[in-house]
Protein backbone atom coordinates (compact mmCIF):
# COMPACT_ATOMS: atom_id res chain seq x y z
CA UNK A 1 0.00 0.00 0.00
CA UNK A 2 2.44 2.32 0.84
CA UNK A 3 4.55 1.26 -2.32
CA UNK A 4 1.47 1.92 -3.94
CA UNK A 5 1.24 5.61 -2.45
CA UNK A 6 4.91 6.73 -3.02
CA UNK A 7 5.05 5.23 -6.72
CA UNK A 8 2.02 7.14 -7.52
CA UNK A 9 3.30 10.09 -5.71
CA UNK A 10 6.37 10.12 -7.64
CA UNK A 11 4.57 9.21 -10.67
CA UNK A 12 2.98 12.63 -9.80
CA UNK A 13 6.24 14.27 -9.07
CA UNK A 14 7.68 13.12 -12.39
CA UNK A 15 4.45 13.76 -14.58
CA UNK A 16 3.19 17.36 -13.18
CA UNK A 17 6.77 19.31 -14.45
CA UNK A 18 7.06 17.43 -17.25
CA UNK A 19 3.47 18.28 -18.58
CA UNK A 20 3.55 22.18 -17.27
CA UNK A 21 6.77 21.91 -19.50
CA UNK A 22 5.40 20.42 -22.58
CA UNK A 23 2.74 23.15 -22.54
CA UNK A 24 4.36 26.22 -22.07
CA UNK A 25 7.20 24.97 -24.22
CA UNK A 26 5.26 23.91 -27.39
CA UNK A 27 6.20 21.13 -30.15
CA UNK A 28 9.59 19.59 -29.75
CA UNK A 29 11.19 18.50 -32.69
CA UNK A 30 9.49 15.52 -33.57
CA UNK A 31 11.17 12.65 -35.64
CA UNK A 32 9.45 10.78 -38.00
CA UNK A 33 7.72 8.13 -35.61
CA UNK A 34 6.95 10.72 -33.06
CA UNK A 35 5.44 12.81 -35.62
CA UNK A 36 3.43 9.77 -36.78
CA UNK A 37 2.33 9.03 -32.83
CA UNK A 38 1.04 12.80 -32.40
CA UNK A 39 -0.52 12.86 -35.92
CA UNK A 40 -2.76 9.22 -34.85
CA UNK A 41 -3.35 10.88 -31.01
CA UNK A 42 -4.74 14.15 -32.78
CA UNK A 43 -6.86 12.34 -35.05
CA UNK A 44 -8.40 10.48 -31.73
CA UNK A 45 -8.82 13.44 -30.04
CA UNK A 46 -10.27 15.71 -32.81
CA UNK A 47 -12.06 12.65 -34.91
CA UNK A 48 -14.60 15.25 -36.54
CA UNK A 49 -12.12 17.82 -37.44
CA UNK A 50 -8.77 15.75 -38.33
CA UNK A 51 -8.57 13.36 -41.23
CA UNK A 52 -5.33 11.71 -41.85
CA UNK A 53 -4.89 9.91 -44.72
CA UNK A 54 -1.11 8.72 -46.50
CA UNK A 55 0.03 9.93 -50.04
CA UNK A 56 1.95 7.30 -49.92
CA UNK A 57 5.77 6.04 -49.21
CA UNK A 58 8.75 7.36 -49.69
CA UNK A 59 11.60 4.69 -50.91
CA UNK A 60 12.63 4.81 -47.18
CA UNK A 61 9.33 3.32 -46.31
CA UNK A 62 7.95 6.74 -44.76
CA UNK A 63 4.24 7.77 -45.44
CA UNK A 64 4.06 11.19 -46.86
CA UNK A 65 1.26 12.38 -44.36
CA UNK A 66 -1.83 14.73 -45.12
CA UNK A 67 -4.33 15.98 -42.76
CA UNK A 68 -7.68 17.60 -44.13
CA UNK A 69 -9.11 19.84 -41.18
CA UNK A 70 -13.23 20.20 -41.58
CA UNK A 71 -15.75 19.91 -39.92
CA UNK A 72 -17.82 17.24 -41.55
CA UNK A 73 -19.07 17.15 -45.23
CA UNK A 74 -18.40 20.78 -46.23
CA UNK A 75 -21.36 21.86 -49.01
CA UNK A 76 -18.22 23.57 -50.91
CA UNK A 77 -14.80 21.96 -51.56
CA UNK A 78 -12.97 25.49 -51.10
CA UNK A 79 -9.16 24.38 -50.05
CA UNK A 80 -5.72 25.82 -49.19
CA UNK A 81 -2.86 23.83 -48.48
CA UNK A 82 0.54 24.19 -45.83
CA UNK A 83 3.09 22.16 -46.56
CA UNK A 84 6.44 21.99 -44.05
CA UNK A 85 9.77 20.21 -44.50
CA UNK A 86 9.76 21.20 -48.09
CA UNK A 87 13.38 22.29 -47.41
CA UNK A 88 14.40 19.26 -45.34
CA UNK A 89 16.83 20.64 -43.13
CA UNK A 90 14.42 23.19 -42.11
CA UNK A 91 12.46 21.40 -39.46
CA UNK A 92 11.14 24.02 -37.48
CA UNK A 93 9.02 24.35 -40.12
CA UNK A 94 7.66 20.87 -40.07
CA UNK A 95 6.90 21.74 -35.72
CA UNK A 96 4.98 24.94 -37.08
CA UNK A 97 2.75 22.64 -39.75
CA UNK A 98 2.25 20.25 -37.11
CA UNK A 99 1.37 23.27 -34.49
CA UNK A 100 -0.99 24.59 -37.19
CA UNK A 101 -3.00 21.07 -37.06
CA UNK A 102 -3.20 21.46 -33.35
CA UNK A 103 -4.19 24.99 -33.91
CA UNK A 104 -6.99 24.58 -35.32
CA UNK A 105 -8.27 21.22 -34.44
CA UNK A 106 -7.94 22.77 -31.02
CA UNK A 107 -9.61 26.09 -31.79
CA UNK A 108 -12.82 24.99 -33.33
CA UNK A 109 -15.97 25.64 -31.72
CA UNK A 110 -13.61 28.30 -29.34
CA UNK A 111 -12.53 31.16 -31.74
CA UNK A 112 -15.46 32.09 -34.20
CA UNK A 113 -13.57 32.43 -37.18
CA UNK A 114 -11.65 29.22 -36.60
CA UNK A 115 -15.26 27.17 -36.53
CA UNK A 116 -16.56 29.14 -39.41
CA UNK A 117 -13.93 28.35 -41.50
CA UNK A 118 -13.50 24.25 -40.81
CA UNK A 119 -17.56 24.43 -42.09
CA UNK A 120 -17.25 26.30 -45.31
CA UNK A 121 -13.99 25.24 -45.98
CA UNK A 122 -11.17 22.50 -46.05
CA UNK A 123 -7.31 23.33 -44.58
CA UNK A 124 -4.99 20.65 -45.83
CA UNK A 125 -1.62 20.10 -44.11
CA UNK A 126 1.37 18.12 -45.28
CA UNK A 127 3.80 18.18 -42.35
CA UNK A 128 6.76 16.51 -43.51
CA UNK A 129 7.31 16.62 -47.18
CA UNK A 130 10.85 14.83 -47.23
CA UNK A 131 10.46 12.36 -44.49
CA UNK A 132 13.35 10.19 -45.34
CA UNK A 133 15.51 13.48 -45.53
CA UNK A 134 14.42 15.42 -42.61
CA UNK A 135 15.22 12.04 -40.37
CA UNK A 136 18.69 13.10 -40.57
CA UNK A 137 18.11 15.52 -37.86
CA UNK A 138 17.52 12.73 -35.57
CA UNK A 139 20.80 10.46 -36.68
CA UNK A 140 23.87 9.87 -35.04
CA UNK A 141 26.13 11.04 -35.70
CA UNK A 142 23.64 14.28 -36.82
CA UNK A 143 24.49 15.79 -40.37
CA UNK A 144 22.65 18.44 -42.15
CA UNK A 145 21.87 16.98 -45.10
CA UNK A 146 19.16 17.67 -47.70
CA UNK A 147 18.65 14.71 -49.76
CA UNK A 148 16.33 11.40 -49.20
CA UNK A 149 17.90 7.82 -49.28
CA UNK A 150 18.06 7.22 -52.99
CA UNK A 151 21.05 6.14 -53.64
CA UNK A 152 23.22 8.61 -56.22
CA UNK A 153 26.36 8.97 -57.92
CA UNK A 154 26.92 12.85 -57.14
CA UNK A 155 30.09 13.78 -58.76
CA UNK A 156 29.63 10.99 -61.34
CA UNK A 157 33.12 9.32 -61.60
CA UNK A 158 30.51 6.01 -61.91
CA UNK A 159 30.59 5.07 -57.65
CA UNK A 160 27.59 5.91 -55.74
CA UNK A 161 28.22 7.17 -52.70
CA UNK A 162 31.49 6.21 -51.80
CA UNK A 163 32.35 9.35 -50.16
CA UNK A 164 30.47 10.56 -46.81
CA UNK A 165 31.09 12.23 -43.85
CA UNK A 166 32.90 11.34 -41.01
CA UNK A 167 32.32 12.40 -37.29
CA UNK A 168 36.62 12.35 -36.76
CA UNK A 169 36.13 14.29 -33.13
CA UNK A 170 33.49 12.03 -32.24
CA UNK A 171 31.42 14.67 -30.92
CA UNK A 172 28.27 13.30 -32.58
CA UNK A 173 27.87 16.27 -34.80
CA UNK A 174 29.64 16.89 -38.55
CA UNK A 175 30.66 20.16 -38.47
CA UNK A 176 33.54 21.50 -40.71
CA UNK A 177 37.51 21.72 -41.09
CA UNK A 178 39.29 23.91 -41.75
CA UNK A 179 42.83 23.67 -43.34
CA UNK A 180 45.81 26.37 -42.72
CA UNK A 181 46.72 26.96 -46.76
CA UNK A 182 47.58 30.24 -48.37
CA UNK A 183 46.00 29.56 -51.42
CA UNK A 184 42.64 28.68 -49.63
CA UNK A 185 39.41 30.84 -50.43
CA UNK A 186 38.32 31.51 -46.95
CA UNK A 187 39.38 34.45 -44.11
CA UNK A 188 38.07 34.66 -40.47
CA UNK A 189 35.36 36.74 -40.44
CA UNK A 190 35.95 40.56 -39.47
CA UNK A 191 32.90 40.30 -36.94
CA UNK A 192 32.76 37.41 -35.28
CA UNK A 193 36.64 34.83 -35.59
CA UNK A 194 34.51 31.73 -34.83
CA UNK A 195 33.13 31.97 -38.25
CA UNK A 196 34.76 31.79 -41.43
CA UNK A 197 34.09 34.12 -45.16
CA UNK A 198 35.07 33.80 -48.54
CA UNK A 199 37.80 36.49 -49.16
CA UNK A 200 36.71 39.25 -51.21
CA UNK A 201 39.91 39.27 -53.68
CA UNK A 202 38.59 42.92 -55.38
CA UNK A 203 38.22 44.33 -51.63
CA UNK A 204 42.31 43.26 -51.13
CA UNK A 205 41.44 40.57 -48.72
CA UNK A 206 42.90 37.29 -48.82
CA UNK A 207 42.15 33.73 -48.13
CA UNK A 208 43.57 31.88 -45.40
CA UNK A 209 41.90 28.87 -45.25
CA UNK A 210 40.64 25.70 -47.31
CA UNK A 211 37.14 24.57 -45.60
CA UNK A 212 35.94 21.28 -46.09
CA UNK A 213 32.73 19.41 -44.23
CA UNK A 214 33.88 16.89 -41.60
CA UNK A 215 35.56 13.14 -43.04
CA UNK A 216 38.41 11.55 -44.77
CA UNK A 217 38.59 11.34 -48.37
CA UNK A 218 37.64 8.11 -48.65
CA UNK A 219 38.26 7.28 -52.60
CA UNK A 220 41.66 8.99 -52.30
CA UNK A 221 40.56 11.62 -55.65
CA UNK A 222 41.72 14.76 -53.60
CA UNK A 223 37.91 16.11 -52.43
CA UNK A 224 36.50 15.56 -49.50
CA UNK A 225 32.91 14.42 -48.51
CA UNK A 226 31.93 14.79 -52.59
CA UNK A 227 29.59 11.73 -52.90
CA UNK A 228 28.21 10.86 -49.22
CA UNK A 229 25.04 8.83 -49.05
CA UNK A 230 21.75 9.72 -51.12
CA UNK A 231 20.32 11.32 -52.87
CA UNK A 232 17.77 13.87 -53.92
CA UNK A 233 16.48 17.06 -52.32
CA UNK A 234 12.29 17.24 -52.66
CA UNK A 235 12.50 21.20 -53.35
CA UNK A 236 14.96 20.22 -56.23
CA UNK A 237 13.04 17.81 -57.98
CA UNK A 238 10.00 20.11 -59.35
CA UNK A 239 9.35 20.74 -62.98
CA UNK A 240 9.55 24.41 -62.83
CA UNK A 241 12.78 25.91 -63.35
CA UNK A 242 14.53 22.01 -63.32
CA UNK A 243 17.98 21.23 -62.94
CA UNK A 244 18.81 18.82 -64.98
CA UNK A 245 21.97 17.21 -64.75
CA UNK A 246 22.82 18.56 -60.90
CA UNK A 247 23.28 17.71 -57.89
CA UNK A 248 20.80 16.55 -56.07
CA UNK A 249 18.05 17.46 -58.40
CA UNK A 250 17.39 13.40 -58.96
CA UNK A 251 17.79 12.00 -62.59
CA UNK A 252 14.33 12.91 -63.98
CA UNK A 253 11.68 15.54 -63.00
CA UNK A 254 9.32 14.18 -60.24
CA UNK A 255 11.32 11.22 -60.02
CA UNK A 256 11.09 10.89 -55.95
CA UNK A 257 7.91 9.21 -54.71
CA UNK A 258 7.50 11.75 -52.05
CA UNK A 259 7.36 14.42 -54.50
CA UNK A 260 5.52 12.46 -57.24
CA UNK A 261 3.23 12.31 -54.09
CA UNK A 262 2.67 15.92 -53.45
CA UNK A 263 2.60 16.63 -57.26
CA UNK A 264 -0.49 13.91 -57.92
CA UNK A 265 -2.24 15.42 -54.56
CA UNK A 266 -2.14 18.86 -55.63
CA UNK A 267 -3.35 17.69 -59.19
CA UNK A 268 -6.31 15.85 -57.68
CA UNK A 269 -7.41 18.88 -55.46
CA UNK A 270 -8.70 21.37 -57.97
CA UNK A 271 -10.22 22.72 -55.09
CA UNK A 272 -6.45 24.09 -53.70
CA UNK A 273 -6.31 27.57 -55.02
CA UNK A 274 -3.69 28.85 -52.42
CA UNK A 275 -0.91 26.80 -51.40
CA UNK A 276 1.80 28.10 -48.56
CA UNK A 277 5.08 26.61 -47.42
CA UNK A 278 7.84 26.58 -45.33
CA UNK A 279 10.84 27.07 -47.60
CA UNK A 280 13.64 29.54 -48.40
CA UNK A 281 12.19 30.71 -51.55
CA UNK A 282 10.16 33.00 -50.01
CA UNK A 283 7.60 35.39 -51.53
CA UNK A 284 5.87 36.62 -48.01
CA UNK A 285 8.69 39.18 -46.89
CA UNK A 286 10.27 39.96 -50.33
CA UNK A 287 6.86 39.51 -52.66
CA UNK A 288 7.56 38.79 -56.12
CA UNK A 289 7.77 41.34 -58.42
CA UNK A 290 7.14 41.22 -62.46
CA UNK A 291 9.80 41.09 -64.65
CA UNK A 292 8.41 42.24 -67.94
CA UNK A 293 11.82 41.06 -69.81
CA UNK A 294 11.39 37.34 -68.21
CA UNK A 295 8.75 36.29 -70.62
CA UNK A 296 5.78 36.80 -69.40
CA UNK A 297 5.19 38.20 -72.56
CA UNK A 298 1.67 40.31 -73.69
CA UNK A 299 0.82 37.80 -75.93
CA UNK A 300 1.02 35.14 -74.29
CA UNK A 301 3.22 32.89 -75.74
CA UNK A 302 6.80 31.79 -74.37
CA UNK A 303 8.11 30.39 -71.11
CA UNK A 304 6.36 32.20 -68.46
CA UNK A 305 9.47 32.69 -65.54
CA UNK A 306 7.87 36.03 -63.68
CA UNK A 307 5.00 36.74 -61.73
CA UNK A 308 2.25 38.27 -64.29
CA UNK A 309 1.50 42.02 -64.28
CA UNK A 310 -2.03 40.94 -62.91
CA UNK A 311 -1.11 38.68 -60.04
CA UNK A 312 1.59 40.71 -58.77
CA UNK A 313 -0.33 43.07 -56.85
CA UNK A 314 -2.00 40.01 -55.06
CA UNK A 315 1.50 38.46 -54.07
CA UNK A 316 2.13 41.91 -53.03
CA UNK A 317 -0.67 42.98 -50.92
CA UNK A 318 -0.70 39.47 -48.92
CA UNK A 319 2.92 39.61 -48.40
CA UNK A 320 3.03 42.71 -46.93
CA UNK A 321 -0.23 41.99 -45.08
CA UNK A 322 1.95 39.26 -43.42
CA UNK A 323 4.92 41.22 -42.52
CA UNK A 324 2.01 43.69 -41.23
CA UNK A 325 0.23 41.05 -39.06
CA UNK A 326 3.58 38.68 -37.98
CA UNK A 327 5.52 42.11 -37.32
CA UNK A 328 8.95 39.91 -38.75
CA UNK A 329 11.42 42.16 -40.19
CA UNK A 330 15.11 41.24 -41.55
CA UNK A 331 14.50 38.03 -43.25
CA UNK A 332 17.32 36.25 -44.78
CA UNK A 333 17.26 36.91 -48.87
CA UNK A 334 14.88 34.60 -50.87
CA UNK A 335 16.61 31.82 -52.70
CA UNK A 336 15.94 31.60 -56.03
CA UNK A 337 14.27 27.90 -57.16
CA UNK A 338 15.74 25.18 -59.25
CA UNK A 339 13.01 22.65 -59.42
CA UNK A 340 11.61 24.52 -55.51
CA UNK A 341 8.12 23.38 -54.94
CA UNK A 342 6.87 26.59 -54.01
CA UNK A 343 7.43 28.21 -57.55
CA UNK A 344 6.38 24.66 -59.38
CA UNK A 345 2.89 25.74 -57.03
CA UNK A 346 2.30 28.84 -59.23
CA UNK A 347 4.22 28.70 -62.42
CA UNK A 348 3.13 24.86 -63.19
CA UNK A 349 -0.24 24.29 -60.93
CA UNK A 350 -1.39 27.66 -61.47
CA UNK A 351 -2.32 28.19 -57.78
CA UNK A 352 -1.42 31.15 -55.68
CA UNK A 353 1.89 30.12 -53.97
CA UNK A 354 3.56 31.81 -50.56
CA UNK A 355 6.35 30.59 -49.07
CA UNK A 356 9.07 31.91 -46.08
CA UNK A 357 11.64 30.70 -43.99
CA UNK A 358 10.64 29.00 -40.62
CA UNK A 359 12.97 31.03 -38.82
CA UNK A 360 15.58 33.24 -39.02
CA UNK A 361 17.54 35.03 -36.25
CA UNK A 362 16.56 38.23 -35.92
CA UNK A 363 18.75 41.44 -35.79
CA UNK A 364 20.57 41.76 -31.79
CA UNK A 365 20.90 45.54 -31.84
CA UNK A 366 20.96 46.66 -28.15
CA UNK A 367 22.73 43.79 -26.64
CA UNK A 368 25.68 44.24 -28.91
CA UNK A 369 26.30 47.63 -28.14
CA UNK A 370 26.30 47.32 -24.20
CA UNK A 371 28.04 43.84 -23.30
CA UNK A 372 30.86 44.59 -26.02
CA UNK A 373 32.34 41.36 -24.04
CA UNK A 374 33.66 39.26 -27.12
CA UNK A 375 36.61 41.41 -27.50
CA UNK A 376 37.65 42.16 -31.29
CA UNK A 377 33.97 40.86 -32.30
CA UNK A 378 32.94 43.03 -29.74
CA UNK A 379 30.92 46.35 -30.46
CA UNK A 380 33.48 48.65 -33.05
CA UNK A 381 33.74 46.78 -35.94
CA UNK A 382 31.22 47.34 -39.08
CA UNK A 383 28.11 45.81 -38.78
CA UNK A 384 27.61 42.80 -41.01
CA UNK A 385 27.46 44.77 -44.26
CA UNK A 386 22.99 45.74 -44.85
CA UNK A 387 25.18 46.20 -48.94
CA UNK A 388 28.09 44.44 -49.35
CA UNK A 389 27.52 41.07 -47.14
CA UNK A 390 23.14 40.88 -47.95
CA UNK A 391 23.14 37.80 -50.23
CA UNK A 392 26.10 36.53 -47.98
CA UNK A 393 25.80 33.37 -45.80
CA UNK A 394 28.40 34.00 -43.72
CA UNK A 395 26.93 37.29 -42.79
CA UNK A 396 23.59 35.28 -41.76
CA UNK A 397 26.04 32.81 -39.28
CA UNK A 398 27.22 35.69 -37.38
CA UNK A 399 23.78 37.47 -36.73
CA UNK A 400 22.37 33.93 -35.79
CA UNK A 401 25.30 33.31 -33.48
CA UNK A 402 24.79 36.74 -31.93
CA UNK A 403 21.04 35.83 -31.10
CA UNK A 404 22.06 32.22 -29.49
CA UNK A 405 24.59 34.15 -27.50
CA UNK A 406 21.77 37.06 -26.23
CA UNK A 407 19.71 33.42 -25.63
CA UNK A 408 22.63 32.04 -23.57
CA UNK A 409 22.70 29.20 -26.53
CA UNK A 410 26.25 28.77 -26.61
CA UNK A 411 26.52 25.01 -27.47
CA UNK A 412 25.27 25.16 -30.86
CA UNK A 413 28.93 26.13 -32.01
CA UNK A 414 31.91 23.99 -31.38
CA UNK A 415 34.89 25.65 -30.91
CA UNK A 416 37.96 25.60 -33.53
CA UNK A 417 40.56 22.59 -32.08
CA UNK A 418 43.35 21.33 -33.84
CA UNK A 419 43.20 17.77 -35.52
CA UNK A 420 45.93 15.39 -36.75
CA UNK A 421 44.34 14.89 -39.79
CA UNK A 422 46.18 12.14 -41.94
CA UNK A 423 44.88 13.44 -45.62
CA UNK A 424 46.41 16.77 -44.81
CA UNK A 425 49.90 15.95 -43.22
CA UNK A 426 52.72 18.54 -42.59
CA UNK A 427 48.90 20.89 -42.64
CA UNK A 428 47.55 22.79 -39.86
CA UNK A 429 43.56 21.13 -39.54
CA UNK A 430 41.09 22.61 -36.79
CA UNK A 431 37.62 20.93 -36.77
CA UNK A 432 34.55 23.02 -35.63
CA UNK A 433 32.32 25.49 -36.53
CA UNK A 434 28.69 25.99 -36.18
CA UNK A 435 26.66 22.53 -35.66
CA UNK A 436 24.20 21.17 -38.42
CA UNK A 437 20.82 22.58 -38.13
CA UNK A 438 22.01 25.66 -36.19
CA UNK A 439 20.92 28.43 -39.11
CA UNK A 440 17.00 27.82 -39.87
CA UNK A 441 16.39 25.66 -36.64
CA UNK A 442 16.43 27.18 -33.20
CA UNK A 443 15.59 25.35 -29.95
CA UNK A 444 12.26 24.40 -30.56
CA UNK A 445 10.51 26.00 -27.11
CA UNK A 446 11.43 29.40 -28.96
CA UNK A 447 8.91 28.85 -31.80
CA UNK A 448 5.80 29.09 -29.47
CA UNK A 449 5.17 33.17 -30.31
CA UNK A 450 6.48 32.63 -34.05
CA UNK A 451 3.61 29.71 -34.42
CA UNK A 452 0.94 32.02 -33.15
CA UNK A 453 1.99 34.65 -35.82
CA UNK A 454 1.76 31.90 -38.30
CA UNK A 455 -1.37 30.60 -37.18
CA UNK A 456 -3.22 33.92 -36.87
CA UNK A 457 -1.95 34.26 -40.83
CA UNK A 458 -2.88 31.30 -41.64
CA UNK A 459 -6.84 31.45 -40.35
CA UNK A 460 -6.58 35.02 -42.09
CA UNK A 461 -5.39 33.76 -45.94
CA UNK A 462 -7.88 31.12 -46.00
CA UNK A 463 -10.52 33.94 -44.98
CA UNK A 464 -9.38 35.21 -48.33
CA UNK A 465 -9.91 32.11 -50.72
CA UNK A 466 -12.62 33.43 -53.78
CA UNK A 467 -16.29 32.52 -52.60
CA UNK A 468 -18.75 32.42 -55.50
CA UNK A 469 -22.64 33.86 -54.89
CA UNK A 470 -25.94 34.84 -57.18
CA UNK A 471 -27.31 37.95 -56.60
CA UNK A 472 -29.61 39.93 -57.61
CA UNK A 473 -31.76 37.49 -59.57
CA UNK A 474 -34.22 39.21 -61.31
CA UNK A 475 -37.66 37.63 -63.42
CA UNK A 476 -39.33 39.61 -65.81
CA UNK A 477 -42.24 38.87 -67.80
CA UNK A 478 -41.37 39.93 -71.25
CA UNK A 479 -44.92 38.12 -72.27
CA UNK A 480 -47.14 35.38 -71.80
CA UNK A 481 -44.57 32.56 -71.60
CA UNK A 482 -41.09 34.18 -72.38
CA UNK A 483 -39.02 35.65 -69.40
CA UNK A 484 -35.60 37.18 -69.61
CA UNK A 485 -33.58 36.46 -66.28
CA UNK A 486 -30.63 38.06 -65.23
CA UNK A 487 -28.57 37.48 -62.12
CA UNK A 488 -25.43 38.65 -61.06
CA UNK A 489 -22.25 35.87 -60.54
CA UNK A 490 -20.09 37.80 -57.40
CA UNK A 491 -16.99 36.73 -56.21
CA UNK A 492 -17.48 37.57 -52.12
CA UNK A 493 -13.70 36.15 -50.92
CA UNK A 494 -10.57 38.32 -51.72
CA UNK A 495 -8.48 36.43 -54.20
CA UNK A 496 -9.93 36.44 -58.02
CA UNK A 497 -11.93 32.93 -59.16
CA UNK A 498 -8.62 31.98 -60.94
CA UNK A 499 -4.97 33.61 -61.13
CA UNK A 500 -4.12 35.49 -64.04
CA UNK A 501 -1.76 32.37 -64.90
CA UNK A 502 -3.94 29.58 -63.20
CA UNK A 503 -6.15 30.91 -66.20
CA UNK A 504 -3.55 30.35 -68.96
CA UNK A 505 -2.45 27.14 -67.60
CA UNK A 506 -5.88 25.51 -67.91
CA UNK A 507 -5.00 23.49 -65.02
CA UNK A 508 -7.36 25.28 -62.36
CA UNK A 509 -10.90 25.74 -63.57
CA UNK A 510 -12.88 28.88 -64.00
CA UNK A 511 -16.22 29.06 -62.69
CA UNK A 512 -19.11 27.29 -65.16
CA UNK A 513 -22.90 28.71 -64.87
CA UNK A 514 -25.43 26.84 -66.07
CA UNK A 515 -29.08 26.84 -66.79
CA UNK A 516 -31.25 23.69 -65.99
CA UNK A 517 -34.18 24.07 -67.71
CA UNK A 518 -36.76 21.71 -66.85
CA UNK A 519 -38.97 20.01 -69.23
CA UNK A 520 -41.23 21.80 -71.64
CA UNK A 521 -38.49 24.88 -71.06
CA UNK A 522 -36.51 26.36 -73.64
CA UNK A 523 -33.83 28.41 -74.05
CA UNK A 524 -34.68 31.22 -77.03
CA UNK A 525 -31.32 33.49 -75.81
CA UNK A 526 -28.53 33.20 -73.69
CA UNK A 527 -26.17 29.86 -73.61
CA UNK A 528 -27.05 27.26 -71.45
CA UNK A 529 -23.75 26.21 -70.15
CA UNK A 530 -20.50 28.96 -69.84
CA UNK A 531 -17.40 29.14 -68.05
CA UNK A 532 -16.73 32.50 -67.46
CA UNK A 533 -12.93 35.04 -67.29
CA UNK A 534 -11.57 34.95 -63.73
CA UNK A 535 -13.85 37.44 -61.43
CA UNK A 536 -11.99 39.69 -59.22
CA UNK A 537 -12.71 39.40 -55.28
CA UNK A 538 -14.14 41.76 -52.96
CA UNK A 539 -17.77 41.83 -54.42
CA UNK A 540 -16.64 42.01 -58.28
CA UNK A 541 -19.44 40.23 -60.31
CA UNK A 542 -20.32 39.28 -63.89
CA UNK A 543 -24.17 39.77 -65.09
CA UNK A 544 -25.85 37.08 -67.17
CA UNK A 545 -28.94 36.82 -68.92
CA UNK A 546 -31.41 34.05 -70.49
CA UNK A 547 -34.23 34.67 -72.34
CA UNK A 548 -36.62 31.33 -71.66
CA UNK A 549 -39.82 30.20 -73.08
CA UNK A 550 -41.57 28.50 -70.20
CA UNK A 551 -45.07 27.11 -69.07
CA UNK A 552 -45.81 29.81 -66.60
CA UNK A 553 -46.08 28.25 -63.21
CA UNK A 554 -42.82 25.87 -63.95
CA UNK A 555 -39.38 26.65 -62.00
CA UNK A 556 -35.48 26.43 -63.19
CA UNK A 557 -32.47 26.58 -61.32
CA UNK A 558 -29.43 28.39 -62.01
CA UNK A 559 -25.89 27.09 -60.76
CA UNK A 560 -22.63 29.01 -60.63
CA UNK A 561 -19.68 26.85 -59.73
CA UNK A 562 -15.74 25.77 -59.78
CA UNK A 563 -14.08 23.49 -57.25
CA UNK A 564 -11.77 26.81 -55.80
CA UNK A 565 -14.81 29.21 -55.64
CA UNK A 566 -17.41 26.67 -54.12
CA UNK A 567 -21.13 26.69 -55.53
CA UNK A 568 -24.04 28.83 -55.74
CA UNK A 569 -27.16 28.02 -56.76
CA UNK A 570 -30.15 29.72 -57.52
CA UNK A 571 -34.16 28.40 -58.13
CA UNK A 572 -36.42 30.77 -60.08
CA UNK A 573 -40.21 30.54 -59.93
CA UNK A 574 -41.63 31.74 -63.14
CA UNK A 575 -44.65 33.11 -62.67
CA1 LIG B 1 30.53 9.03 -56.88
CA1 LIG C 1 25.46 10.27 -53.10
CA1 LIG D 1 32.38 16.03 -35.24
CA1 LIG E 1 36.72 11.90 -52.18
Amino acid sequence: MTRLIRSTLLTLLVLVPICALAQSKGRIYDSFDEMTKALHELQSRYGDIVHLESLGKTSGGRDIWVVGLRKGDPAEPRAMLIVGGVEPTQIAGSNLALQAIEYFASQYGKIDGITQLLEKMTIYVIPRASPDATEAFFEKPQKERSVNQRPTDDDRDGLTDEDDVEDLNGDGVITFMRVEDPQGEWMVHPDDPRILRKANLAKNERGAYALYTEGVDNDKDEQWNEDPRGGVNFNKNFTFNYDYFTKESGVYQVSEPEARAVADFVFAHPAISVIVSFSPNDNLMKPWKSDPRAGSSEDGRGVVNSVTKEDEQYYQFIGKNFQEMTGFKDAPPPEKGHGAFSEWAYYHAGRWSFSTFPWWAPEITSQRDTSGRRGTSGGSGPRPGREDDQEDESAMMVRTLRWYDAAGLSEVFVPWRAYAHADFAGKTVEIGGLKPFALSNPPPDSLAGRAQAFNEFFADLAGKLPSVALRNLETKTLRSGVYRITVDVVNEGYFPTNSALGHRLRWVRDIAVTLDLAKGQSLASGVARQVLDPIAGNGSAVTISWVVVAPPGSALSIRAESPASGTSTQRVNLR
